[in-house]
């Protein structure tokens, strides 16, 4: 895994970020210099135009064709250049080229779905190394925003419409991805990582993917577990979170808020999952999001069963 930096942002790892850092770095020098140049000008010539006695009065000032010029011609040079470059890297950036791999990206409160042209899903972004990857991205609910530091890629997630970015990776590695946009109780936690694997083993990964798709049920379920973020809020080992654990769940007694009862067969998991706000447990609050009830139904089955099993 990349380092983590305090300050700088980790080493470059796409295409374009050299070109990202080398605008900003322009930016950055060229304001350190005008900073230090109008703040030393200032207390010089406060001290030098001091007023020495009570009957000091400033000299009329006259005009300087070359100051004025100057100060006209040099601050619109300088803006010219940062917006001409800033945008030739900005198309760059936003124009994903031809012949890239496309990848659907979901976000939802509080986790990344990755879902390849083959149908394999997953948590982590996984990609070749040397190939520019295009990724066309919705959210199950609120404002989300993709940012990969090492590849200096970022771009909001906006429900009700599809946003789209795309990079090409320089070097294999695991690198840091993460939600940007507040966007709740968790979302600090909504991490993941982008995996840039060589074309082989990126291939033979994809491959694996399609075999995970005839697992039992239950093994699917604890993919979806991973992959929907119930993780997030559901534990495995009897620690309650955000919700309850999934520990014993199935066929206990579960005791609500409103003072009913109810036994957790099938159709209550069920429910819990599609319908969360209808049957509140006790000790919780209704945090769970209802965008679950977008689910396939072979992934709620997934999910019960898997639930089952523990
Ligand atoms: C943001 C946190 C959060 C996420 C993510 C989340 N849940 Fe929940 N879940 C809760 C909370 C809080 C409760 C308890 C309140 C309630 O009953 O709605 C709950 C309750 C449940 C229950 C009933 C538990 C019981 O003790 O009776 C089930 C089953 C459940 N969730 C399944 C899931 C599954 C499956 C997923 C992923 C597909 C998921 N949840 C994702 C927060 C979450
Ligand atoms: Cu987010």
């Amino acid at each position: 895994m990349e380092q983590r930096q305090a300050f700088w942002l980790p080493d470059a790892a796409s295409t374009y970020a050299g070109d990202v850092d080398a605008l900003f770095y322009f930016i950055l020098i060229v304001s350190v210099i005008l900073f230090a140049g109008v703040m030393a000008t200032m207390v010089l010539f406060a001290w030098r135009y001091r007023r020495r006695s009570a009957a000091d009065r400033p000299k009329p000032v006259k005009e300087n064709k070359i100051v004025e010029t100057s100060w006209i011609l040099v601050p619109t040079i300088l803006v010219a250049i940062v917006f001409v470059w800033g945008f030739r890297v900005f198309i760059h950036m936003n124009v994903a080229p031809p012949n890239a791999m496309e990848i659907t990206v979901r976000a939802q409160k509080w986790s990344w779905l990755f879902e390849y042209p083959n149908g394999v899903r997953a948590s982590a972004l996984h990609v070749p190394v040397g190939r520019p990857v295009k990724l066309t991205m919705s959210s199950a609910d609120v404002l989300h925003s993709l940012y990969v530091p090492a590849f200096r890629t970022k771009m909001d997630v906006v429900p009700g419409r599809y946003t789209y970015a795309w990079f090409e990776a320089t070097r294999q590695d695991t690198f840091l991805l993460m939600c940007t946009e507040y966007c709740g109780q968790q979302h600090s936690m909504m991490l993941s990582s982008v995996i840039v694997q060589s074309q082989d083993d990126f291939e033979a990964w994809l491959q694996e993917g399609l075999l995970a798709a005839d697992a039992s049920p239950a093994e699917r379920g604890e993919m979806l577990y991973t992959q929907q973020g119930c993780l997030a809020c559901h534990s495995l080992d009897g620690a309650p979170g955000t919700g309850p654990s999934f520990a014993g769940l199935a066929g206990s007694e579960r005791v609500f808020a409103d003072g009913t009862r109810r036994i957790a067969d099938d159709n209550y998991l069920r429910e819990a999952i599609t319908q969360p706000a209808t049957e509140i447990v006790e000790g919780y609050m209704a945090l769970m999001p209802g965008t679950y009830a977008l689910l396939e139904p072979d992934e709620i089955d997934a999910l019960v069963a898997f639930i089952k099993e523990h």
